[in-house]
């Protein structure tokens, strides 16, 4: 057995290391400085139980910083006293991939380094998130502790050993650890075929009538989209589209939806577009639905996922209950109720349905952020979303729009748009929610505000939504403030736990609409009343001297 010679360094502790809805998030030369990601992996081992004889998994999206960052991990990895580490090829394993990784081999959990559709580079960002042994964002309890060991952490301890080649696959010997770097997509895909109804997705795709663009955004899915749609089950090649992964993703924001995977709406939107188009975002986990000619929003995809699940080979017995988190519209609420299934509301980010996936409470999942998933890992899987239609589709032989007009007449559609006001002071970010939840909490005063604001409907109730787990009983404050209206529309205000500069506010405006006729309106127009009233409520431009939204989703 070699040597190792461990090092202790002595460090200081950062104050910042507190996780946001997925991950430390931060600036890639604020991760670059000396010891701060050194001492945040270090915050992780000094929380697991025991890493000693333990497995762990690591790999990340690609990004710029990727490669250096697995280095430092697989050396205090070895220095923690892991029997064994698990690493992507080239340090790549999507999300979902890595979750999926980490339950296969019953792995102590794994470390995803990705600031997922957040632009990547020296100047963008990077990001650390740490999984459970479920294959789980960390829930609260542990992203707390993880916070709490980096707050009086003095040292951390670090191998002295050569970099090992993460290009080629193989074992390879550190002291007592052995690392092994394996090919990122095949574990997944096999996960893939064990769900999906490869035969008839292969001929579907194969039609010539059948067209199918994937937008990979020069991000992780690349890889597994080349190998799934292209190699395994026939599509032509080109069906991928910037299907090459690049430290900065070509420049762009890896984040699909229809104002930056340009490309993809591009193609779309046009008479003779694809029948089908999909992109995913920076770490995989994302994914955006189009028809030709046709937006799916998120919302209405998980929905129709799950009225349709029984399609699908892996959930053809049926869905267990479904979840959303709390700003996602209530279209999936519909297909639950139809169906008679739990239906269970979660604050905002994926580690919050873990328990219930673990618990067998729910089969299928999804945000409004253009995450879906299901039981198969825990976490959200574009690739997965992808699938799901393919497979709906195979069985339907309809066109995406006829499925979805087709769902909202059984169901109801829900109009609902998502406005985001990016790079806001967190002063100004601070104030807004501050007086929101000074609202909320006084119903006279709310309903004197609407009332103000000339809103014709009343309100039926406002708070801070607070969520208490149905399976641990802990309790999360503070997700979001609510109005909830007697005709069922709903305007949810939060601020995103994911940027990494100032503060984004996000508002989230939805209502119902059963009446067929008025189905096909014109969303931001049908909305705009309540969104209107959401800037009125809000005190918006006195308190941030803003009057339009930087992003509509
Ligand atoms: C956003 C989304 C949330 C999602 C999270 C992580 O969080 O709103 O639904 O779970 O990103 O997604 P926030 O706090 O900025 O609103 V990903 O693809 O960044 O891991
Ligand atoms: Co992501």
């Amino acid at each position: 057995m070699d040597e190792m010679t461990i090092q202790t360094i002595r460090t200081q502790p950062f104050s910042d290391q507190k996780p946001g809805t997925s991950g430390l998030r931060k600036k890639t030369r604020y991760f670059q400085q000396p010891h701060y990601l050194e001492n945040f992996v270090q915050a992780i081992f000094n929380t697991l139980e025991s890493p000693v004889g333990a497995t762990l998994a690591v790999g990340g999206d690609g990004r710029y910083f990727n490669r250096e960052a697995i280095q430092i991990i697989l050396k205090m990895a070895v220095a923690a006293g892991f029997s064994e580490v698990i690493v992507g090829q080239y340090g790549f394993l999507s999300t979902p991939a890595a979750s999926c990784v980490i339950r296969k081999y019953r792995t102590l959990g794994g470390i995803v380094l990705s600031a997922s559709h957040n632009p990547g580079g020296p100047d963008e960002d990077f990001g650390v998130k740490f999984n459970a042994a479920n294959g789980g964002p960390a829930p609260e309890g542990l992203t707390e502790a993880i916070y709490a060991a980096s707050r009086s952490l003095e040292q951390y301890r670090i191998a002295e050993m050569a970099d090992v080649d993460i290009d080629t696959c193989g074992d390879y010997r550190r002291g007592e650890t052995r690392i092994r770097v394996i090919d990122p997509v095949e574990d997944y895909l096999e996960l893939m075929r064990k769900l999906f109804d490869f035969e008839k997705i292969a001929n579907l795709l194969q039609q010539p009538d059948f067209t199918f663009c994937f937008d990979a955004m020069h991000a992780i899915t690349g890889i597994y989209a080349k190998a799934l749609f292209e190699q395994a089950l026939g599509a032509p090649a080109g069906t991928v589209i910037n299907g090459t992964p690049l430290p900065d993703f070509g420049g762009g924001h890896p984040d699909p939806n229809l104002a930056h995977a340009e490309e993809l709406v591009h193609r779309m939107f046009r008479a003779d577009g694809p029948v089908l188009g999909a992109a995913s975002d920076g770490d995989g986990d994302r994914n955006m639905i189009l028809g030709r000619e046709f937006y799916v929003t998120p919302s209405d995809s998980v929905a129709v996922i799950a009225a349709n699940a029984t399609l699908i080979p892996a959930y053809r017995k049926g869905l267990a209950g479904v979840a959303r988190s709390m700003p996602t519209s209530c279209a999936l609420d519909a297909v639950a109720n139809k169906l008679g299934l739990a239906c269970y509301e979660t604050p905002t980010g994926w580690k919050f349905f873990g328990n219930l996936l673990d618990a067998g409470k729910i089969t299928i999942c999804g945000e409004e952020s253009f995450g879906t998933g299901s039981d198969h890992v825990r976490e959200k899987d574009g690739i997965w979303a992808v699938m799901c239609w393919l497979n709906i589709l195979a069985e339907r032989q309809q066109s995406v729009a006829d499925i979805v007009k087709a769902h909202w007449a059984a169901y109801g559609r829900s109009y609902y748009t998502r406005h985001d006001y990016e790079g806001l002071s967190n002063e100004q970010g601070a104030a807004i929610m501050l007086h929101l939840r000074a609202l909320a909490a006084s119903s006279e005063q709310a309903i004197a505000a609407v009332a103000e604001a000339g809103h014709a409907i009343a309100l039926a109730s406002a708070d801070d939504f607070a969520y208490t787990d149905p399976v641990d009983a802990s309790v999360s404050r503070q997700q979001g403030v609510r109005f909830l209206f007697a005709d069922g529309a709903r305007v949810v205000y939060r601020l995103s736990g994911t940027g990494t500069v100032g503060a984004t506010l996000r508002i989230y405006v939805e209502k119902p609409e059963p009446n067929l006729a008025r189905h096909d309106e014109d969303t931001q127009t049908y909305l705009a009343d309540l969104i209107r009233l959401a800037g009125h409520l809000s005190h918006l431009e006195a308190l941030s001297g803003r009057t339009e939204p930087t992003v509509i989703t």
